[in-house]
């Protein structure tokens, strides 16, 4: 898409801070960290949101589930915990329209749920 950030950032028109990589999925240190650890893993293909995945996305999403624990152990926090966090639409503070989710670590998180 050409006007979303981070197909901009896939594509390399926008630097990031790369922590992973792989064929499906791309992850990045997020540039408004809400965490001492805050990455974002987001798919390669463009989805708008949580609100757009279709059945055919059902491995694709497990994969980015799985990448976030890869990170988690790459970083070394995933014994001490983490938090995924996924916005979808307004009301939820979306503002990136390319479905990401937000890998949280690095201190004790309020329950929010
Ligand atoms: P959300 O509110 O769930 O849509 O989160 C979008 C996140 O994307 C937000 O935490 C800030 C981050 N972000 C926005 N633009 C950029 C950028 O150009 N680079 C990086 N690294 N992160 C960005």
């Amino acid at each position: 898409m050409a006007d979303c950030i981070f197909c901009k950032i896939l594509n390399g028109e926008i630097p990031s801070q790369k922590v992973y990589e792989d064929e499906l999925v791309y992850a990045f240190r997020d540039i408004n960290p809400a965490a001492p650890q805050h990455i974002l893993i987001i798919p390669r293909e463009h989805i708008a949101g949580a609100n757009a995945l279709e059945e055919k996305h059902k491995e694709l999403v497990g994969h980015i589930i799985l990448t976030a624990q890869k990170i988690a152990r790459q970083e070394g926090f995933a014994e001490d915990g983490f938090r995924i966090v996924n916005n979808c639409g307004e009301n939820a503070g979306q503002t990136v329209f390319h479905l990401h989710f937000h890998l949280l670590a690095g201190g004790k998180f309020d329950q929010m749920v």
